[in-house]
């Protein structure tokens, strides 16, 4: 069967189902260095949105300080957004989220924010399962503050300087895994195609979906001895599967052989589309995730896919049965208690 089915690389309409064109998605100039993969990262963002008809003023945008925090002014410049303290944008958008979860809530972060700084923060996040998209933009160091390694650099890669990392790297998907996160995937800044379909399913997910794509710094960390570079990654590259996506208002037509693709259906009534490799991978077995992922840091090879893939987890939203309006809508008749529940209240007091 062709590509196609898989929806990779198909060619979008000039204008999406809203009547806007992918420049309505667009930001304001980057100025990252020429050739960062963070840059590739944001117009697979701007694509996703605008290929899944996602209103721009309907997009919240979260970030903390990095290069990689930087990017959110480089996508959707008709968003809301917060550029929050170092390490701090999940406590922000947990807020910002909680107030109105009606919003698409799209994260960036990198691998100082998130794996240093921001870990006890991330790691609630993903605990609490906030309804949003967290990319983590993965670079083993920090590029901002000139390339010093970060806690996802690979044990025994090289700085530019000839400084080698005796530490073990933190794998981000292993712990989003453990931490129960519905939804975990890796991507590869230079595997647009791929990152383009787990970006979809991301955003179609009702919970975090969290997606760690490596995005070599071609500034501090693309050299030889780098284990995080364009070169590298693309050379120890292990696809677990294909993955397509059909939204909800496609019919899908699968005619691969029986038991070679895997049909997930989303909550939104779209389908995320897994073509089996070389392995039968289950990405809705945690265990099968967590040795997969740890093989990989042994065999020293970068694992790209959907690693792990649970899309009936209740999110937070739903554990709260908040009402499907912003908060900050609702008048004072809808939010006061009624005056049986607060007699019963100070009954319970006496
Ligand atoms: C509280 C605080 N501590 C330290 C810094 C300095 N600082 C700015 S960005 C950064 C690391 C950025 O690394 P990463 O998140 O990996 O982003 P990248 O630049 O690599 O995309 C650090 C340590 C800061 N801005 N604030
Ligand atoms: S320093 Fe590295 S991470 Fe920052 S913009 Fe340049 S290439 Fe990208
Ligand atoms: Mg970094």
């Amino acid at each position: 069967m062709a590509e196609s089915v898989l929806k990779i690389g198909t060619e979008a309409p000039k204008e999406n189902r809203l009547g806007l064109k992918a420049t309505d998605y667009s930001g304001g100039k980057s100025t990252l260095c020429a050739g960062c993969g963070h840059d590739a990262i944001s117009n697979q963002i701007i694509r996703a949105l605008y290929e899944m008809n996602v209103k721009p003023e309907k997009v919240a945008k979260f970030s903390g300080i990095g290069c990689s925090s930087k990017t959110p002014a480089y996508f959707l410049s008709r968003s809301h957004g917060f550029n929050s303290v170092h390490g701090r944008m999940p406590a922000v958008a947990t807020g910002a989220i909680l107030a109105n979860h009606m919003l698409v809530s799209v994260g960036v972060s990198g691998d100082g924010d998130t794996a240093s700084i921001g870990l006890g923060q991330f790691m609630h996040l993903v605990r609490r399962n906030i309804p949003m998209l967290y990319i983590v933009e993965n670079n083993g160091v920090y590029g901002l503050t000139k390339g010093q390694f970060s806690a996802t650099a690979d044990h025994g890669s090289k700085l530019k300087s000839g400084v080698i990392n005796d530490l073990p790297p933190m794998d981000l998907c292993a712990l989003a895994v453990q931490l129960g996160c519905g939804f975990v995937a890796r991507g590869f800044a230079g595997d647009p195609k791929q990152m383009i379909n787990i970006l979809k399913g991301a955003v179609a997910h009702d919970g975090l979906a969290f997606i760690d794509v490596i995005s070599p710094c071609v500034t501090f960390n693309n050299h030889e001895g780098s284990t995080k570079g364009y070169q590298y990654s693309k050379e120890h590259d292990e696809l677990l599967h294909q993955i397509g996506f059909v939204p909800s208002y496609e019919q899908i037509e699968i005619d691969y052989e029986p038991g070679t693709v895997r049909d997930v259906e989303m909550h939104d009534g779209s389908h995320i589309l897994l073509k089996k490799l070389e392995e039968d991978y289950d990405p809705s077995d945690a265990v099968q995730a967590l040795q997969r992922l740890h093989r990989a840091t042994v065999d020293g090879t970068m694992l790209t896919g959907l690693v792990y893939l649970q899309p009936e987890k209740k999110s937070f939203i739903s554990l709260l049965n908040l009402v499907d309006r912003p908060l900050g809508s609702l008048n004072e008749a809808e939010t006061r208690p009624p005056k049986e529940a607060l007699e019963k209240i100070m009954r319970e007091l006496m």
